[in-house]
């Protein structure tokens, strides 16, 4: 068609992981293993959610399908597709999962010698698969720090600024990957027909400034002050600053994340009420999209503080969460901290 740009040549994701690779001559290949491992189970929880109104034809959550086994919600089964694919895969030492309570050693017993922690959130937003909205996996990966033999919990506790690669994958109306090693972020969509992550999405940017804002305003009152002027002010009529801004809150943090990365804005998710630390788990959510974010620009704080500088504490912490564009963000800090 006209205008379009026809694509005669493409990077497949492999392709892309092992160009990046080769600019280290030392590399032993085990990070690549370890990506590679990563969008294989993608691509099988894709599978697995493109399947899921089908589901209930087939056998229903909880009872024993034809075939004898018991169906499995689809986070569990995300869940252990990742551990599955890393194990196998062999170079990771240690999972933390949002979908299991404690951390998952994988060569406790001596056996693999993976260097690499993977935590993820399997399937985030999941209670969206039952009304056919788009949900996501996110992950974030460290190095097993060179004074721990074996993995313990206690090696997995380090701040984001520690990743060395984290991202997404979001099964939206096509199924996308997005991920940072430190050195940009790039975007890859899977070509169902053969079965390939295509490089789409090369050097994402976030727009400095944005006009969406994603929050669940129905916990408006339970808001900090700071917070309520911030929405007040964002409602307001402005052309200089094209206000009044817009929102948008799919209620699955990887799609609102994905579009505001895409189109500027800012995802909120505060202490609530409900939610004092918030909602947002620090090690499996805030960190891996504050990685991402910053490497395209953008910024990620918890209101006071850069989330990625954050020590944490417990695997499955929470923390308040302001992401998104950088002029945004840095607005809404000025809010909550009083200076406007
Ligand atoms: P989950 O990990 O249990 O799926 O919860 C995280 C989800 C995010 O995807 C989403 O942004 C948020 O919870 C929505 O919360 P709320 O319904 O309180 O607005
Ligand atoms: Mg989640």
């Amino acid at each position: 068609a006209k205008g379009r740009k026809v694509v005669d040549e493409f990077i497949t994701l492999e392709q892309f992981i092992i160009d990046q690779q080769s600019r280290f001559p030392h590399s032993t290949g085990a990070f690549s293993r370890l990506l590679r491992d990563i969008s294989v189970a993608a691509k099988i929880v894709n599978r697995d959610i493109r399947r899921a109104g089908l589901v209930d034809i087939f056998g229903t959550t909880g009872r024993v399908n034809i075939h004898g086994e018991v169906q499995q919600k689809l986070d569990a089964m995300a869940h252990e597709e990742f551990v599955r694919a890393l194990k196998r895969g062999g170079e990771c030492c240690l999972i933390g999962s949002e979908e299991h309570a404690e951390a998952i050693p994988l060569s406790a017993n001596g056996e693999g010698d993976g260097r690499y922690i993977v935590l993820l959130d399997p399937l985030d937003g999941s209670s969206n698969v039952d009304v056919n909205v788009s949900v996501g996996t996110i992950f974030s990966i460290y190095r097993l720090p060179d004074e721990y033999d074996t993995p313990t919990l206690e090696a997995a506790l380090q701040p984001g600024s520690q990743q060395v690669a984290a991202g997404y994958i979001v099964y939206g109306s096509s199924t996308m990957l997005v991920y940072t090693t430190g050195n940009g972020v790039n975007g890859f969509t899977l070509d169902p027909s053969i079965g390939e992550f295509i490089l789409s999405h090369p050097n994402i940017q976030i727009p400095k400034k944005g006009k969406i804002y994603s929050i669940n305003e129905g916990n408006f009152n339970s808001f900090e002050e700071g917070l309520k002027r911030f929405l007040r002010w964002a409602q307001e009529e402005d052309k200089a600053t094209g206000r009044p801004f817009t929102t948008r809150y799919i209620g699955s943090f990887v799609s609102d994340f994905h579009r505001n990365l895409l189109k500027g804005g800012i995802y909120m998710y505060p202490a609530t009420r409900k939610n004092p630390e918030g909602k947002l788990r620090l090690m499996y959510e805030a960190n891996p999209m504050a990685f991402i974010v910053e490497q395209a620009g953008g910024r990620a704080s918890d209101g006071h503080r850069r989330i990625l500088d954050i020590v944490p504490e417990k695997l499955h912490q929470r923390t308040p969460l302001f992401i998104g564009s950088e002029e945004l963000v840095r607005t809404v800090e000025e809010f909550l901290q009083g200076k406007r």
